[in-house]
């Protein structure tokens, strides 16, 4: 892979002290889904509706992580990282989605935990990485104000049983996934197309992270630092027109203005609420929620995979729809593509971390998840020359180098993700690890980009 005479010298000013890692999520990794007491998550149901997931692909045996754990952990530290952000299956905890813990279920992140501190390796942990009890569902999912309760309770049963170990605690992985993937779009578990139902969800996830962060900084015993993870872009207007630039903002609010500005600033951007309004939707806020939800957080994660640009016209140059609303469409920015179909548009990343730094200032970054699926193609031995998936990280690293320079201030970076692993509604078919998976024998072998992160890494820390 050719690095350009720029990227090198932007990765090279990277920080020794610069944060590195790799990312999962339980149920793309672990399979043993119906193991020591663990009931079905929305994922185990979700992939049972017919044409739900790719080839009706599902999670009961993903990567065989929950037994192959202490190997994984060996491959983390081979690849020259220094920290590795893992997410909890609340079912394994509370098989019921309350109630007391399931100590089974508990001991293995107890053993992870042990297995990554071992070795050296820092645990970033995430308490809610899309795997909701079933059962919780059935009782309402996050549009019910109960869910962010029964979160908050959760998260604690976690915090007491690992604080002592684990410094780094993310509530939240990606909230719009959850409400909007889940609630409105039905392209994720629950599968529910219910837009009004996805705004309740907005709220009850903003508020389980609130209730949740409040409760461990109550509870810690030592300094922790608590944190959300967004996915996050750049939305670039088409052109100057003003429809097209009003686009662009109404597409940063639904996206990110809505989770970022209740969290940092205590409040809903207006235009959205405006706009929301107009639809007759209001966000069910109580008194003192937004106080919850803004408890000071120490790290924003930030997930970054893509940009787009955004035209408020269509192609009759129509600015409204028959109902009078604003017209949003994405067009086409014509960049290369990974296999998600998604356009690779390094300089959003760069815009992006700018711009939260600069309209959410004191909150210190880190990139949380970034890579790429391709379509790879192993070698005899499983090895895989995954030219396109590095050449992605170059110029990603770069792009945060970059913003770096500019004056963002990100402290870490964590690749997605570690291994080939169930990539939601696509199943196995896309592959964003590092490590390749052989999802026959479940050998796990590094692709070259792995070697690349390795190598970057050495290179950036002088060694
Ligand atoms: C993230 N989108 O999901 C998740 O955190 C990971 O679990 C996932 O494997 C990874 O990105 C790759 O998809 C996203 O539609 C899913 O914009 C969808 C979107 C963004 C992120």
């Amino acid at each position: 892979v050719p690095v350009s005479e720029s990227d090198r010298a932007l990765i090279a000013s990277l920080p020794t002290d610069f944060r590195w890692g790799v990312a999962t999520s339980s149920y793309q990794i672990e399979g043993a889904v119906d193991v020591d007491g663990r009931t079905p998550s929305i994922w185990d149901t979700f992939c049972r509706v017919p044409g739900a997931v790719h080839e009706g692909d599902n999670g009961d045996i993903a990567c065989e992580h929950y037994t192959r754990m202490p190997e994984d952990v060996a491959l983390i530290k081979e690849l020259g990282v220094d920290s590795y952000r893992f997410s909890v299956a609340w079912p394994r905890i509370q098989p019921h989605g309350r109630g007391p813990v399931n100590p089974k279920g508990l001991a293995f992140y107890d053993r992870l935990v042990d297995e990554l501190l071992a070795k050296g390796l820092d645990p970033w942990l995430t308490l809610y990485h899309w795997d909701l009890p079933q059962e919780l569902e059935d009782a309402g999912g996050w549009p019910a104000r109960d869910t962010a309760y029964r979160f908050a309770d959760y998260s604690m049963l976690v915090f007491d049983a690992l604080q002592d170990r684990v410094k780094n605690w993310t509530t939240l992985n990606e909230p719009w996934c959850s409400a909007m993937l889940g609630y409105a779009y039905g392209l994720h578990a629950p599968g529910k197309q219910d837009f009004p139902a996805a705004m309740n969800a907005v709220h009850h996830l903003l508020l389980g992270h609130g209730l949740a962060t409040q409760a461990m900084r109550a509870a810690a015993k030592s300094p922790i630092d608590l944190a959300i993870v967004l996915n996050a872009a750049t939305a670039y207007p088409a052109t100057d027109a003003p429809e097209d630039i009003a686009a662009a903002h109404r597409a940063d609010g639904m996206g990110a203005r809505i989770y970022l500005d209740p969290l940092v600033h205590g409040r809903y951007p207006a235009d959205v609420v405006a706009d929301l309004g107009k639809r007759g939707i209001e966000f069910p806020v109580q008194d003192g929620d937004l106080e919850i939800i803004s408890t000071p957080i120490d790290v924003l994660g930030l997930n970054y995979y893509f940009s787009q640009q955004f035209s408020g016209s269509d192609e009759n140059g129509r600015t409204t729809d028959d109902e009078g609303f604003p017209i949003s469409r994405v067009l086409p920015l014509g960049r290369d593509k990974t296999a998600m179909d998604w356009e690779i548009v390094p300089e959003g990343f760069t815009d992006l971390l700018v711009r939260v730094s600069k309209d959410y200032p004191g909150i210190p970054l880190v990139v949380t998840e970034n890579g790429a699926a391709f379509a790879d193609e192993a070698d005899e031995n499983g090895f895989v020359v995954d030219d396109g998936r590095t050449a992605y990280f170059v110029s990603h690293v770069a792009a945060v180098a970059a913003a770096r320079q500019q004056g963002a201030d990100v402290r870490g970076y964590f690749a997605w993700s570690l291994l080939d692993n169930f990539e939601w509604a696509y199943g196995y078919d896309k592959r964003f690890g590092i490590v390749r998976v052989d999802y026959d024998t479940q050998k796990r072998t590094p692709k070259k980009s792995a070697l690349w992160l390795r190598d970057t890494i050495r290179a950036v820390r002088g060694a």
